[in-house]
């Protein structure tokens, strides 16, 4: 599993997209930077690291096999922080690729075949991640695709579609919490996980509209530091919880399992919308 810096990102700006390009890394397969319809759509820290071994802290990070400590290995997985290979470079796709080797199976023994597909089109970006059982046993994992999106200001954000669904409040050791009828708004830390979230759901800065779609994940994952706590971290910074929110596509509460051949893919789709006053 190596674990390099990133080198140059590579960038992709298909034919038909309109202008929709994205920049990523074969370093965990990272997505940096999403521009659509003349803005960026992606929070990347001006803080962030690009050391070996440390996470990119924005974009979107590829959380496997494990969502943050539940289970034996580093936290949030190894994905983020090891060397995919990459597969194809356009002209509509960036597809990276990655399989167990000696040091993955020494924190999860298992043998996996990872690829990350990144497609943007004229007013969205589909981010696919796909999970082949290539040994002889069964295995479970959690995922991610831990997006940060870029926001005018947290203090204005809000996200639409979570209002009936009860949620697992991190912040507060998991504590389970009824629906309380409000779009979610950012006013101090929050760090909350969504069982089962079927339908798509809408963020909205106050300037922009952006439709969050997911295939396979069945969890939502809705995260900002906050002022104390992002003013804490190295790779962020005091005041620099305004400018993004997380809102991850996400399999947690319940472990995907595959027996030996299967292939598991989920996705997301961010898609820009038209706001009715526009
Ligand atoms: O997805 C939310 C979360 O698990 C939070 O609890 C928060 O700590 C965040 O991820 C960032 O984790 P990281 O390991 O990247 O610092």
């Amino acid at each position: 599993m190596p674990t390099a810096p990133i080198a140059s990102p590579l960038s992709l700006n298909p034919a038909g997209s309109s202008g929709s390009t994205v920049e990523a890394t074969a370093f965990g397969a990272h997505v940096l930077s999403w521009r659509c319809r003349g803005r960026e759509r992606l929070y990347l820290s001006p803080h962030a690291s690009f050391a070996a071994g440390k996470a990119i802290r924005g974009g979107i990070p590829v959380i496997f096999p494990q969502f943050a400590e539940r289970g034996p290995g580093p936290r949030h997985g190894f994905a983020r922080t090891c060397t995919w290979d990459t597969v194809e470079t356009g002209p509509e796709r960036l597809l990276f690729r990655f399989a167990d080797d000696e040091t993955t199976r020494a924190s999860w023994p298992h043998r996996f075949a990872a690829e990350l597909s990144v497609e943007p089109g004229p007013d969205r970006l589909r981010t696919a991640l796909t999970i082949r059982n290539r040994g002889d046993e069964a295995f479970e994992f959690t995922a991610a695709l831990h997006t940060y999106l870029r926001v005018a200001d947290v203090a204005g954000t809000l996200v639409h579609g979570l209002e009936d669904r009860p949620y697992l409040d991190s912040a507060r050791q998991g504590l389970h919490c009824e629906p309380d009828d409000a779009p979610v708004r950012f006013e101090a830390e929050l760090d909350r996980i969504y069982p089962d979230v079927r339908k798509p759901l809408r963020l909205t800065d106050g300037e922009e509209l952006l439709r969050l779609e997911a295939e396979g994940f069945n969890d939502v994952v809705v995260w900002n530091p906050g002022r104390e706590l992002a003013a804490g971290m190295s790779d962020l910074g005091a005041d620099e919880h305004h400018r993004f929110v997380c809102v991850e596509a996400a399999a947690v509460l319940v472990p995907i399992r595959l027996e030996p051949g299967q292939a598991w893919t989920g996705a997301q789709i961010l898609v820009v919308e038209e706001r009715a006053d526009a």
